[in-house]
């Protein structure tokens, strides 16, 4: 069965960090509904939620996808490019441990996001953005390439993450927001979509997406491909930088 792990949002959600948006008013009680919503759609279709315990003194701690990323049987532990999101990582650490899954971990000097990873298929897109340096590339990479993966460093300079400005629909076309992507000429098979909350879906099957509400035009325009289109809304995260993807760490047999 899949498995979704997920973190409660902190209360202290609105104090977290903040690099291309301006801080706005973020409502934790709407947060935590939408959080609720997000984990809805999974259970729907079968998943099995596995909660990280609270971190409640961690403010971005509910983007768990940052602090893990999941490789077939190999768990990448990340060391967060800020610094203020290190405390999130044994929580997680210990998860992952009970989970059965192998670990390596990123450690000093690298950093490593994993918003900045992306997999398409066996090749891995990593972002080189202020959180992810080149010496957490390199460990990555040394990580995966014996494992039979290609790793493609990507620059990024006007998001965030590199999911922040795209990520892969199914059929491994990349989508992604043009005025957010840096060089969207490194992809093979690339599709620009017509709103910035529209750059992010999580797969959920070959044939269904999930994405956030606040992108119609987008969704009408994957839906026009074939694809089944679920959306629900994310505001309160994507306040903060958040989007669809960081709230969960998908595991699939
Ligand atoms: C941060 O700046 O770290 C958080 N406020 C947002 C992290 C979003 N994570 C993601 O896109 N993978």
């Amino acid at each position: 069965m899949a498995r979704l792990l997920v973190r409660p949002p902190s209360p202290a959600l609105a104090d977290g960090e903040l690099t291309h948006l301006d801080r706005v008013e973020v409502d934790p009680a709407r947060a935590r509904e939408q959080w609720q919503w997000y984990l809805e759609v999974f259970r729907g279709r079968g998943w099995e939620i596995i909660e990280i315990p609270a971190a409640d003194a961690q403010p971005d701690g509910v983007f768990v996808e940052d602090a893990v990323i999941v490789f077939d049987h190999l768990a990448v532990l990340a060391r967060a490019g800020a610094e203020s999101r290190r405390g999130e990582k044994p929580t997680v650490q210990a998860v992952v441990a009970a989970s059965g899954l192998d670990a390596v971990e990123i450690v000093e000097p690298g950093t490593l996001d994993g918003g900045d990873v992306l997999k398409v298929g066996r090749t891995v897109y990593v972002g080189a953005s202020l959180r992810t340096n080149s010496e957490g590339i390199a460990q990555l990479r040394a990580a995966l390439e014996p494992r039979g993966w290609t790793v493609v460093q990507v620059p990024v300079t006007k998001v965030l993450h590199l999911k922040s400005g795209i990520t892969a629909l199914p059929d491994g076309t990349i989508i992604g927001f043009e005025p957010l992507v840096d060089d969207p000429s490194m992809f093979d098979r690339f599709l620009a979509v017509p709103e910035e909350h529209g750059t992010a879906v999580v797969v959920l099957d070959e044939s269904t997406v999930l994405m956030s509400d606040d992108a119609p035009a987008t969704a009408a325009l994957l839906r026009g491909r074939g694809l089944e289109v679920l959306t629900t809304p994310v505001s309160e995260f994507e306040k903060l930088e958040g989007c669809v993807t960081c709230l969960s760490v998908r595991l699939r047999d």
